[in-house]
């Protein structure tokens, strides 16, 4: 487990991340086209998109796929940033604490998605501020705004600049809180190669954002706690701290603030007792993680045997035969299907 112990983090402290990995969530209004856009960036259909005024991702969902070489962890959420949510306020609280158990350590981007043509409302204004209620203050410079529905510029002819210029006051003042980070996604493109254009661009995006905040992954209070408590349910021995129900108000998002939400804490303590699956599912992405990082030791190694190889090669006058029994000694045949595994070598047998 030292993986997981290493990335606890001190509020405010933001720790190295696996280059290898990359964890995003995707929030925003019912039918703003979350899943497709989930689906979209892992080039598969893992989530169910709906068609219809009610809501149809009704859990939080990790979905995970490896995509332009880096492990691909995304979280689906349902509609509970919604200002009037189908779902009551405790399975609101529910579907967060889960959020935020998938998400842990914290996510390296939050995907805002906006469906293009959807009036930019009350109601769009109000999952912003949930958003930023939930994930915290600062989570706006972590934010990317994917406008979904992407075809429908193109069926007016306009582009989303075009489209920016006569949008209301509100829309422009939120893409200039993101700094511009804005991508467009038509999910219903027709080719695998218009679609990974789409996810391509996303991605590219999270890795500038990253640069210029000079962050690996956004943390907040919330997240440190959530990633505490899987250490400890991890460690067995430990049991999960329970804090102490308190009064107040009812509404766990009606202040901002980054402590965690007494609600929340608890949600995250009984989440983890009754669905220790959870945990299972997030090791798989750190076993994941591990293995990446074992494997990029192994090419680090091979390269310094290749380059070994050649110096020797030359020092004999280019005799390939040191070259052909270091290939096909038993060391270099069993990394074979190492690589293979990773992709890095083609196996003629499929
Ligand atoms: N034309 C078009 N339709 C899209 C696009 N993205 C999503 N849709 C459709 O919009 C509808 C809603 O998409 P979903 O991905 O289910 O939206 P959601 O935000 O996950 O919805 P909930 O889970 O109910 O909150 C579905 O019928 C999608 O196929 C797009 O880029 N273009
Ligand atoms: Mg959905």
């Amino acid at each position: 487990m030292a993986f997981r112990n290493a990335s606890v983090m001190e509020a405010g402290n933001i720790t190295k991340f696996s280059e290898k990995e990359c964890r995003l969530v995707v929030a925003g209004h019912t039918g703003s086209g979350k899943s497709a856009v989930v689906n979209t960036i892992l080039g598969a259909k893992i989530c169910t998109e709906g068609f219809g005024a009610g809501s149809v991702t009704e859990q939080a969902v990790l979905a995970s796929r490896p995509r332009f070489g880096k492990e691909i962890h995304v979280v689906d959420t349902p509609g509970v940033f919604d200002s009037r949510p189908e779902m009551p306020e405790a399975k609101v609280r529910h579907e967060l604490a889960r959020a935020a158990l998938l998400l842990a350590p914290g996510p390296h981007a939050i995907l805002l998605t906006i469906a293009v043509g959807q009036r930019f409302s009350d109601e769009e204004k109000a999952v912003v501020h949930k958003l930023r209620v939930f994930f915290g203050e600062d989570s706006i410079r972590h934010t990317i705004v994917v406008f979904t529905k992407g075809d429908e510029l193109v069926r007016n002819g306009v582009t989303i600049e075009e489209y920016l210029k006569s949008a209301p006051a509100d829309l422009n003042s939120l893409i200039n809180d993101v700094s511009y980070r804005y991508v467009v996604f038509n999910n219903k493109e027709p080719t695998i190669k218009g679609r990974d254009a789409c996810a391509k661009s996303a991605l590219d995006l999270v890795e500038k954002m990253a640069r210029h905040n000079r962050t690996k992954h956004y943390s907040s209070d919330l997240f440190c706690h959530a990633e505490k408590q899987m250490v400890a349910c991890d460690r067995e021995t430990e049991r999960p701290f329970r804090p102490k129900q308190q009064g107040g108000s009812s509404n766990s998002l009606d202040s901002l603030s980054t402590v965690p939400d007494d609600h929340l804490i608890v949600e995250i303590s009984s989440i983890l007792e009754s669905e220790p699956s959870l945990v299972e599912e997030t090791k798989v992405k750190e076993e994941r993680t591990t293995a990446a990082k074992d494997h990029s030791a192994l090419r680090e190694l091979m390269g310094r045997l290749v380059r070994h190889v050649s110096r020797r090669k030359v020092a004999n006058g280019n005799n390939n035969s040191i070259v052909e029994s270091l290939m096909s000694s038993p060391f270099m045949l069993g990394l074979v299907p190492l690589l293979q595994a990773n992709g890095d070598v083609k196996n003629n047998n499929n």
